[in-house]
């Protein structure tokens, strides 16, 4: 596999800082030489700088860094289509805000060659709040709606060549989620697996679910993985921590699964904060978890067609 590292630091949608630090965290972690260890082709393209600030203005006076992030936006769409033309691109956060324009991007590409694009979402939050409905004003609580063509974007976020279908995203570890990203997920046909599902069900079933359609429809699949759907115990350098997360195991099989899929094709790693980590705890766990999306196991096993 061709893999395509590039750094995003981001961190204006957070609203607080440390989050730029992210993609250098993961270079310390040692996640190049973890992936060319397994095999694959690795480049790393290094940090990506912000487009040239455009004049954007929004009724919302709670929304924080528009312009700034919006800068970071512009140059991530161009770029994230780009690089998805070869190989399997890794966006290094960076804030969730960024999957805004890594989705939408990859979304792009997927269009034209004529697949239907699928996003999984690992996330203690939805991310679902439009402009409008953000009470906190921190715009990483807002790619999912954007990506996914709620109103009231147009003219601040990059223009949305191809929205995904609401159907096609699955999110997985919810446990926290606000009363009006509550009201309108209701209405939108996402899947939204919370931790009591995980519970119920445990988590390989959903997956496997989720997986049985991208293969049936040919879909491309994009994982965006946000370090807070772990358990802060497991994971304690993000600066939104919400008990109760994914544990340890249950994150690796989610990254051995996806591997045996063999349906991956793009992936973000966001809202790592080393300002907040414990001795590079968080680092090295997302480290170690996107080389088992990449092939590192314990035990041979075969590939797993799904559809
Ligand atoms: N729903 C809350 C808000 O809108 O402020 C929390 C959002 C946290 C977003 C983090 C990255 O996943
Ligand atoms: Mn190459
Ligand atoms: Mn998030
Ligand atoms: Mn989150």
């Amino acid at each position: 596999m061709h893999c395509t590292l590039l750094g995003v630091p981001v961190q204006s949608g957070s609203g607080r800082k440390g989050c730029n630090m992210g993609p250098n965290g993961l270079r310390a972690a040692g996640l190049g030489e973890a992936l060319a260890g397994l095999g694959h082709d690795v480049v790393d393209l290094g940090d990506l700088a912000p487009a040239p600030r455009r004049a954007v203005s929004h009724p919302n006076a709670k929304l924080k860094a528009l312009g700034e992030t919006v800068s970071w936006l512009d140059a991530l769409y161009d770029k994230a289509f780009e690089i998805s033309g070869n190989g399997l691109p890794i966006f290094m956060g960076g804030d969730h805000v960024m999957a805004a324009a890594s989705v939408a991007g990859v979304s792009r590409r997927a269009k034209q060659q004529g697949r239907p694009l699928f996003v999984l979402w690992l996330d203690a939050h939805t991310d679902f709040h439009t402009l409008e409905s953000t009470e906190s004003g921190n715009l990483h609580g807002t790619p999912a709606a954007y990506f996914t063509g709620r109103p009231g974007f147009d003219g601040i976020f990059p223009p949305l060549d191809a929205p995904v279908d609401p159907k096609n995203v699955c999110m997985l570890g919810i446990r926290s989620v606000d009363p009006p990203e509550r009201a309108a997920l209701k209405e939108s046909g996402v899947t939204v697996h919370d931790m009591r599902a995980i519970d119920e069900s445990g988590i390989a079933a959903l997956l496997s679910s989720f997986l049985e359609t991208v293969a049936a429809e040919d879909g491309m699949l994009h994982v965006s993985f946000d370090v807070d759907f772990l358990d802060p115990a497991v994971a304690p350098g993000v600066g939104t921590t919400v008990p109760g997360g994914a544990t340890f195991r249950e994150a690796h099989l989610v990254m051995e699964m996806l591997h045996d899929s063999e349906l991956v094709t793009s992936l973000d790693l966001v809202e790592l904060n080393p300002f907040l980590d414990e001795r590079g705890k968080a680092a090295i766990l997302l480290t170690d978890l996107t080389a088992s999306l990449f092939g590192r196991r314990v035990m041979d096993r075969p590939t797993r067609s799904y559809g």
